[in-house]
Order: structure tokens, then C-alpha cells, then sequence
């Protein structure tokens, strides 16, 4: 269990500036944040839906979210794939058709840069879209799976334990397991099911950090919304950056309440300032 440390009096809460750059107001949260960065920082970032959501992926709990009226909570779990698992493949088909066509944004380049650029980086992501890794980001840990890959419902003994499957538009709904004839279903972590253990300690380990970013995510669901109290547990400098605030608010270091993908922008022409003697 991780320890929670109580909330912290000095943190920083920045939200939007009228019209403006957030990096004009001098002092402000982005050159708090780029201070910190330096060559050799361990820098740990969690992302979630928020991070895809500038490339036109709908987050799962904003106004867009729903899809014919279901709730990511009533179609992400293995006892609906169980009732109906036409109804449950027909969401992640239509997903993955959608997200086939979306390109990552500036907050999946500028983190993919950093993954290169700063050797103790890694990149723990909720979201199953494969974005981060089309960017080209280095060290990525996918906490929930991915929506690419597929397994055998069976677990039949024929099959890979999972295997890539980039078929957009699947044929036939439900898609059939090619080796024993049974249903697959998405390889992606659902409501009910454990982290996959190696996963889990990997992003234990990437708590031990001097940075730990929390990115376009609600910070409801639960492990992933934990990792940055372990995070400020081993004393990481915390900093969320979200449109809104979240649950996690009270335990930051700072808040910046903005758009990752503009966020992201500004910090890294900060660090374009600084990087020449920073590098
Ligand atoms: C922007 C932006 C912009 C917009 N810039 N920001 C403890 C307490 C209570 C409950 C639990 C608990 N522990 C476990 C549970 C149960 C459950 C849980 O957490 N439930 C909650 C709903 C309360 N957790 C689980 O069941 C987990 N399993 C588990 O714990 O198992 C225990 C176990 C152990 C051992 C053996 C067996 C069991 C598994 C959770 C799996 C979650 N799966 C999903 C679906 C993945 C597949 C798929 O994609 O279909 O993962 S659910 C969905 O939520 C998805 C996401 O990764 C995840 C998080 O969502 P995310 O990314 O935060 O998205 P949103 O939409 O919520 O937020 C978007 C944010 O972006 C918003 O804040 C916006 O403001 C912001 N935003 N535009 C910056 N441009």
C-alpha cells in the first residue's frame, strides 16, 4: 500500500491565462516546471485519454465519451463481453476504426522527444490507442494493454498469449481466435481485471523519480490514479496538467490547468531556451 502524504500547502494552482501564453507571466508554472527539468533528471509521466484527446480521440468520461448511450464501465468489462460479445466488439471495432485515422498530436511529439532526450525517462499511458508509440516514444509502459493487441477468450493452448491484429474493419463481429475457432477478445486491461503484473512492477520502479508528470487523466481509475502518491511517497516533484482539476489536485506540487498539447509546447520552448547549456 502506498503511503499518502497529506496536501501540500504550497502547491501550485495555475489556470488559463485570457488569450495569452502561460509563459509570459513571468515566474509562472511552466518556468517552475522547466526549471526542474534537467539533463539528468529521472523523469516518470503518467498519461491519460486527455493527452489523445487534440488528436480527436473522445475521452471516456467527457461529453463525447458515450457511444450509443453506453458507459465505458457498462462495455469494459469481461462479465459484458460474457453477456454480448458482438455488442462489446462492435464498440472497440468502431474505436480502432476511428483511432486508425488519427494522427498523434504536439503532446505525443514533444513527450517522444523527451523519451530521447532524457536517458531516465519513461512513459506509463492508461490510453490503449498506440499513440505515444507512433510518435516514436522511447520506454513506454502500457498500463492498460493495448487496443491492437488480441487473445484467445479460451486462453486455448494453440494461440500466443496475446498477438497484434491490425484489422480495420474486423470481417465478421465477433472475430474468431485463427488457431481453435473460439471468440478473442481486445487485449486491453477491463474493469475487474489485475494489472498484468510485470507492468505493474515496472511502473513501481518508475515511481523512484525526481519528476512525475500526471497528463490528461481523470485520476479516478484505479490502480494508475495511486502511481503518483508513490510517486510523492519516494518525494518525486508532482505536477498535473489537465484542462480541469482532479481528484489528485491536493497532492501536487503543481497544477496547470491547460491543454497538454499546448502545455507541453511551451515547456519544450523553454527547454529549447535552457537546453543549449542544459544538454
Ligand atoms: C485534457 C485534455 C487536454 C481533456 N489536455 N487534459 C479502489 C477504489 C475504487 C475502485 C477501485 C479501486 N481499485 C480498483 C477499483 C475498481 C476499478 C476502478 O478504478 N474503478 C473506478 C471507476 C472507481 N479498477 C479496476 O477494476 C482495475 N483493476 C483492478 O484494480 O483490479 C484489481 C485486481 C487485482 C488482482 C486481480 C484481479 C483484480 C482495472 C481498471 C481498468 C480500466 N480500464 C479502462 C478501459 C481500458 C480498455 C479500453 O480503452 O477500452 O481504461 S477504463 C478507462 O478509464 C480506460 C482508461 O485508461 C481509464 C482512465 O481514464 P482516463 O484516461 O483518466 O480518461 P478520462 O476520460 O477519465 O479523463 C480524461 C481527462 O483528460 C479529464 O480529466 C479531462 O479533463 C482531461 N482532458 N482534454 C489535458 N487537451
Amino acid at each position: 500500500m502506498m503511503r499518502r502524504n497529506p496536501p501540500k500547502p504550497d502547491a501550485h494552482l495555475c489556470t488559463p491565462l485570457d488569450g495569452g501564453s502561460l509563459a509570459k507571466a513571468g515566474r509562472d508554472p511552466l518556468h517552475r516546471l522547466a526549471d526542474r527539468i534537467k539533463a539528468d533528471s529521472r523523469i516518470t509521466v503518467l498519461t491519460g485519454a486527455g493527452v489523445s484527446a487534440a488528436s480527436g480521440i473522445p475521452t471516456f468520461r467527457g461529453p463525447d465519451g458515450l457511444w450509443k448511450n453506453f458507459r465505458p464501465e457498462e462495455l469494459a468489462t469481461p462479465e459484458a463481453f460474457e453477456r454480448d460479445p458482438r455488442l462489446v466488439w462492435e464498440w472497440y471495432d468502431w474505436r480502432r476504426q476511428f483511432i486508425a485515422r488519427c494522427k498523434p498530436n504536439r503532446a505525443h511529439e514533444v513527450l517522444a522527444l523527451w523519451s530521447q532526450r532524457y536517458p531516465k525517462f519513461t512513459l506509463i499511458t492508461q490510453n490503449v490507442d498506440g499513440l505515444h508509440e507512433r510518435a516514436d516514444t522511447a520506454n513506454v509502459v502500457r498500463f492498460h494493454g493495448s487496443i491492437w493487441e488480441v487473445l484467445c477468450w479460451n486462453g486455448c493452448a494453440a494461440s500466443p498469449k496475446r498477438w497484434r491484429d491490425e484489422t480495420v474493419p474486423f470481417p465478421k463481429i465477433p472475430p474468431h481466435c485463427p488457431h481453435c475457432g473460439g471468440l478473442i477478445r481486445p487485449g486491453v486491461v477491463w474493469f475487474g481485471e489485475g494489472i498484468d503484473p510485470v507492468v505493474l512492477s515496472c511502473s513501481q520502479d518508475a515511481l523512484d523519480c525526481d519528476i512525475f508528470l500526471s497528463i490528461g487523466t481523470s485520476s479516478i481509475v484505479q490502480p494508475a490514479a495511486s502511481l503518483i502518491h508513490g510517486a510523492d511517497a519516494n518525494g518525486a516533484f508532482t505536477v498535473e496538467i489537465n484542462v480541469e482539476t482532479t481528484a489528485a489536485a491536493s497532492y501536487l506540487d503543481l497544477s496547470i490547468q491547460s491543454p497538454a498539447e499546448k502545455t507541453l509546447e511551451e515547456v519544450e520552448n523553454l527547454l529549447g531556451g535552457l537546453g543549449k547549456k542544459n544538454r
